[in-house]
């Protein structure tokens, strides 16, 4: 064996001595020391045996030369993978802000469908005149029911038909008590409207919840006739709906209003396709002319004022806009529900 051969075998378990360490380094301090060993210009393994090709003949350096040039190279690329790996797990431990990476969309958040309803109408109503009021949830017997025209052995007084608390208070069926401590308190002309949260004691179906948002209107002042009671609402009908929408007046009965009627609409809507239709009559809300006896027992002069009040379920409506079929949805708190209904 000469000398060529000696140097070329020791070039190959140099390059696999060295390949190995720097694959295995597990830190940049042992990675440098390897660097300084196999790489270093001065004392490094591959230089020495590149200095020693001198010792060689002439022809037999180019051989032994670029063999160990190989070396070199496929060891420095075997560091420079190692280092650039290490210093990655390094800085994975870091916060590190990354400003090339695209942002996260921020969640907004949106209002609950049915507080889009009811703000909606509010708005139309608040455009008309009418202001918001708000009253108590836990209620007497009184607001509830007796003053509103509804003596407490009416079959809506049943107890199956509220919560009662102690003291023969309840939880509001209805927002009407609203509206009777307004009449109490403030002198004609009164044109309100009351959203809020009332309770029934309803097994939940897909059209009921035993806890639902309400929202109620009232007008008292001199004069108010049915001409006023039926153009309003089929102005609010028309405002919310769309100018083409159709207003039906089927009678009824509440014991606070008389005469009583169910409104209905019928809404013109144009399809995907571009086709025009008209829905069915769709029931809105309940309302009437209030019953002169509630003003009585408010303290206001039935000969002189009269009204009309309305009645409706936001949650209702909003099934309808937004083509839900069951308003338990709007219970379960999943908050998906409001990024799919969320309006522009
Ligand atoms: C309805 C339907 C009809 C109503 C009546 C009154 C009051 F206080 F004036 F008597 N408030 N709300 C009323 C009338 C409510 O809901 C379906």
């Amino acid at each position: 064996m000469d000398d060529s051969d000696s140097l070329l075998e020791a070039l190959r378990s140099l390059e696999v001595e060295a390949l190995t360490a720097v694959r295995h380094a597990s830190d940049a301090a042992t990675l440098e020391a390897l660097r300084v060993r196999y790489l270093g210009r001065k004392d490094g393994r591959i230089s020495a045996i590149l200095r020693s090709l001198g010792s060689l003949p002439p022809q037999e350096r180019p051989r032994v030369g670029s063999e160990a040039n190989r070396v070199r190279d496929a060891v420095e690329a075997a560091w420079r993978e190692r280092k650039s790996l290490l210093d990655r797990a390094a800085s994975a431990g870091r916060e590190e802000l990354d400003l090339s990476l695209p942002g996260r969309e921020a969640w907004r958040g949106a209002k609950h469908p049915v507080l889009q309803v009811v703000d909606e109408i509010w708005e139309i109503f608040r455009s008309l005149g009418f202001t918001r009021a708000r009253g108590p949830e836990v209620e007497s017997e009184w607001y509830n029911f007796v003053a509103l025209n509804t003596p407490l052995d009416h079959p809506v007084v049943d107890e199956a038909d509220t919560f009662y608390l102690k003291g023969g208070y309840l939880l509001r069926t209805h927002t009407s008590p609203v509206q009777v401590r307004v009449l109490e308190k403030y002198p004609p002309p009164v044109r309100i409207i009351a959203p809020g949260m009332v309770y029934r004691r309803d097994t939940p179906d897909p059209t009921h919840t035993p806890a639902f948002m309400q929202l109620e209107g009232l007008v008292v002042d001199e004069g108010i006739s049915f001409v006023d009671f039926k153009a309003t609402l089929a102005e609010f009908a028309r405002r919310f709906w769309g100018p083409e929408t159709r207003v039906r007046f089927r009678p009824s009965f509440f014991p606070f209003t008389e005469p009583s009627a169910e409104v209905d609409v019928k809404r013109v809507v144009t399809k995907a396709d571009g086709s025009v239709e008209e829905t069915p009559w769709l029931e809105i809300m309940g309302a009437g002319m209030v019953d002169p006896a509630v003003l009585e027992n408010v303290g206001i002069d039935p000969e002189r004022y009269t009204g009309f009040a309305f009645g409706m379920g936001p949650a209702r409506i909003a099934a309808l806009k937004f083509g839900i079929k069951d308003i338990r949805v709007f219970f379960d708190n999943d908050v998906r529900l409001l990024g799919q209904l969320a309006l522009p």
